[in-house]
């Protein structure tokens, strides 16, 4: 007995150390922690370079397709509009998902700013409706397999002869058209094509495994012209969905379903308040921008006075002309225009412009433009402030991704610009 107690006396001594000794190290390695943890809170706050946040007034992240217009950091809040649904694709499930209307797209690049745009394709969805889609050498077994949206609406397409074909005729003017089909690849190794005029096509890389969205862009020239699918050997097959035939050079995002009629999706307009976010006489702005292979101009933001003069009514801008430059500009008193060479998509690219009242100057994945140090800034006051587009009727659009949208309240150096655009 008398052992046993001075047993358990001991036993209850060395438990009393042990978690003194426990609540010993356990303080010193919160008081580390907190030693330790301090400078690298302060360097990577938010995940940036601390000194990069005192003076960040405003940030749009982009990145959460259940809370598009959610801020980090501004006063104010986005607005956007849309006045038709849309399609986009959804960066967790992959899947082709409906928009209503008034809802900014998140894709996985960030959100998607496109213009209006109309799908003459009729039936979208439904290719084996013979009397719009016309098979030749080709049989289409309708609802067979999963497709690109989830439902079981993609068809199968079989050749029974060599460069077997299912075309829909539309209507054209003299213009560039983009015809655009999701495929995969059934059985066969042969050459699968589409095509916006059935003359010229274009063969499209598939799989057996993921969707690909195949499209071929032609300038038609006479009134009535077929878009369409092409298998080049017989017995070849393939799955189908989401056909679309659009006015414009490239495909925009898939606008479906349609059925007996076109269906148009309207433009995405995108607006952050200037107060409290924004200062025309010295500012930063940096945005990471996703384009496809549009080659035409595109704006990544873009400012307005109340009185808006005569190039677009901006007060600022910055945009790319693919393939030839990236610029950004300021118009009124003060004009600064630098630009750099810009390639041709798809590409995205990190980018940055400041403006002081002694400078300005612009930035894109690391690399600094050519300093202007003869701007004196405007007096006028931006009214709002247009991401993805320009603030003018002509309403020129990205046509792609702005992702991690900033503003800051300072002027960056050139060293301060490579860091935060570097790629
Ligand atoms: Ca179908």
């Amino acid at each position: 007995m008398c052992e046993n107690s001075r047993r358990y006396e001991y036993n209850g001594y060395l438990q009393i150390a042990m978690r003194k000794i426990t609540f010993f190290f356990l303080f010193i390695f919160l008081l580390a922690s907190q030693v330790f943890a301090w400078p690298l809170n302060r360097f990577w706050s938010g995940g940036n370079p601390w000194w990069l946040n005192d003076s960040l007034t405003f940030w749009a992240p982009f990145d959460d397709p259940a809370n598009p217009l959610y801020l980090v950091k501004g006063t104010g809040s986005l607005s956007f509009t849309r006045a038709t649904a849309a399609t986009y694709v959804h960066p967790t499930t992959g899947l082709v998902t409906s928009a209503a209307s008034g809802q900014l797209r998140i894709e996985s690049n960030g959100a998607l700013i496109e213009g209006q745009r109309t799908n003459l394709a009729l039936w979208s969805e439904t290719l084996g409706l013979a009397a719009t889609w016309v098979p030749s050498n080709m049989t289409v077994d309708n609802n067979t397999v999963v497709a690109p949206d989830g439902a079981t609406t993609a068809e199968t397409l079989t050749a029974s002869a060599d460069n077997a074909t299912l075309l829909q005729s539309y209507t054209g003017t003299v213009a560039a058209y983009t015809g655009s089909y999701y495929l995969k690849r059934k059985t066969g190794t042969g050459n699968v094509q589409v095509s916006a005029d059935n003359t010229t096509w274009t063969t499209c890389t598939i799989n057996a495994s993921t969707w690909t969205r195949c499209s071929d862009t032609r300038t038609v020239t006479v009134a009535t012209y077929y878009h369409g699918i092409r298998l080049a050997t017989n017995t070849d097959a393939v799955y189908a969905w989401g056909g679309d035939a659009e006015l414009g050079a490239f495909a925009s995002s898939y606008i479906g379903p349609t059925d007996t009629a076109a269906v148009t999706r309207n433009k995405d307009v995108l607006t952050a308040p200037v107060s409290g976010n924004f200062s025309e006489v010295t500012g930063t702005i940096t945005l990471t921008v996703t384009q496809g292979t549009n080659t035409s101009a595109s704006f990544y933001w873009d400012s307005s006075t109340p009185n808006a003069d005569a190039e677009d009514g901006n007060w600022a801008y910055l945009h790319a002309t693919q393939g030839t430059t990236f610029t950004g500009k300021r118009l009124g008193v003060g004009l600064y225009n630098i630009q750099m060479s810009q390639s041709v998509g798809p590409a995205t690219n990190k980018v940055a412009t400041t403006w002081s009242s002694v400078r300005a100057q612009l930035a894109k994945d690391g690399v600094v433009g050519t300093e202007d140090t003869s701007t004196t800034y405007s007096s006028a006051t931006p009214s709002t402030i247009t991401i993805g587009r320009t603030q003018g009727a002509d309403y020129i659009f990205t046509w792609g991704h702005i992702k991690d949208f900033r503003i800051w309240n300072r002027s960056f150096s050139d060293s301060e610009l490579q860091t935060i655009t570097a790629p």
